[in-house]
């Protein structure tokens, strides 16, 4: 090696020439110069060590969902179907219905203002009420599995990470914690996506002809538990790491999707763009719902729920009666929503009461308006107490 020629030259190979460089220093060279290549050394070391850095970055999982080639699955389907044929006591259907478990969740941190985790109280409560009466299993998430994908991307590792663990749910929702469930009654027509992997909120006409960046709604949607998923969200999350992928990324939507403002890449317009760019591999498993509200935009919404009490009923899901009022540009754990705090928060309280009334028929009482979180009693005591679970108990409705 050329060191050996000549010590004096800078080593390539640092860990080596550093214990070098202090031999050296024995055979009497002047200690300042030893000093400077040692320097020199520790130089080297850290440009190695950062370049090994780069190197491990393009095999470790940035840009992809995995932690290395090594997990790269595709025998899922195969792999998922021998457990759950080993493990009879977990089956991915419970009385003639498919296992769904609902994935939310929020920041690792208390909300900039504590009003924020009030909200985020009452949307969990929510939504412990609905799954409880429909037999969902719900996880609640605070952890960032992964510092590139952090925020609204968040979800998609947690989704893959989800699927792996809980063999046993056939579908994965996934819900904003922003979303509110309206309708405690309707209950999601699973029998209808049997053919489909994915069913999300949105419009045909919006995805194809006008290859709108509202087309779809990734902020509620359930996706099945197979190998075409996780696939899936391994060709969706390539713009989501932070740094010039997500930049480029964003670029790259705004500049294909009708509407969309120039930002870096969402996770919505990124599913939206990977579906319209790769049809035919994706959109024959993807059921696009807009029959009922999957996803209700807030807005038009909150300002109804009396007149949907005076003509309607729970049970419609849909525009009469909303399955899901979600709370769209509202922070209400951060700092800076699209629309005033105030306006939000008022609205998230008259949803959360309109939705609470309907779990606290069951027990006689009710909001004293929608505004309020005082309860009054809806009903007198009675010692026939059955009678009433018989009538209100929402679990024995006709599914
Ligand atoms: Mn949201």
């Amino acid at each position: 090696m050329g060191q050996k020629r000549n010590p004096s030259l800078p080593t390539t190979s640092a860990g080596a020439s550093a214990g070098r460089a202090f031999v050296r220093g024995g055979r009497g060279v002047l200690r300042g110069k030893q000093v400077k290549k040692t320097f020199n050394s520790i130089k080297i070391t850290v440009l190695c060590g950062f370049m090994t850095i780069i190197v491990l970055r393009g095999t470790i999982g940035i840009g992809n969902l995995r932690s290395s080639e090594a997990d790269a699955i595709s025998n899922w389907d195969t792999d998922r179907q021998n457990w759950l044929e080993g493990n009879p006591e977990f089956p991915c259907h419970v009385n003639g219905k498919p296992r769904v478990l609902l994935l939310t969740g929020s920041q690792p941190n208390p909300c900039d203002n504590p009003i924020g985790d009030h909200y985020l109280l009452k949307a969990i409560k929510n939504k412990i009420d609905y799954c409880r009466i429909h037999g969902i299993e719900i996880v609640y998430t605070m952890a960032h599995l992964d510092k590139e994908l952090a925020g609204y991307w968040g979800k998609v590792p947690m989704i893959r990470r989800v699927m792996l663990s809980h063999p046993e749910a056939e579908w994965i929702w996934w819900m904003d914690s922003d979303a509110l469930f309206t309708d405690m009654v309707f209950e999601i027509p699973l029998s209808k996506y049997s053919n489909h992997n994915l069913a999300i909120h949105g419009y045909p006409d919006l995805l194809f002809d006008e290859k709108s960046w509202i087309a779809l709604n990734a902020r509620s949607f359930l996706i099945r538990n197979c190998q075409w998923s996780l696939d899936l969200l391994d060709g969706w999350v390539t713009m989501g790491p932070k740094g010039p992928l997500r930049e480029e990324g964003g670029k790259i939507l705004s500049a294909n999707l009708m509407g969309r403002p120039d930002f870096d890449a969402d996770d919505q317009s990124a599913l939206i763009y990977l579906l319209i760019s790769q049809r035919d591999k994706w959109l024959d498993k993807v059921f696009i719902e807009n029959s009922y509200y999957l996803h209700g935009y807030w807005v038009g919404l909150v300002d109804r729920y009396e007149e949907m009490i005076e003509k309607y009923h729970p049970g419609l899901g849909d525009e009469r009666w909303p399955l899901v009022t979600h709370f769209v540009g509202c922070k209400p754990c951060g700092k800076y929503g699209d629309y005033p705090m105030e306006r939000c928060l008022r609205s998230m309280e008259r949803a959360f009461n309109f939705a609470d009334n309907q779990v606290l028929k069951l027990y006689g009482f009710g909001h004293r308006s929608l505004l309020s979180p005082k309860i009054k009693r809806v009903r007198n005591e009675t010692d026939t107490p059955l009678e009433y679970v018989d009538k209100f108990d929402i679990r024995r409705a006709s599914f």
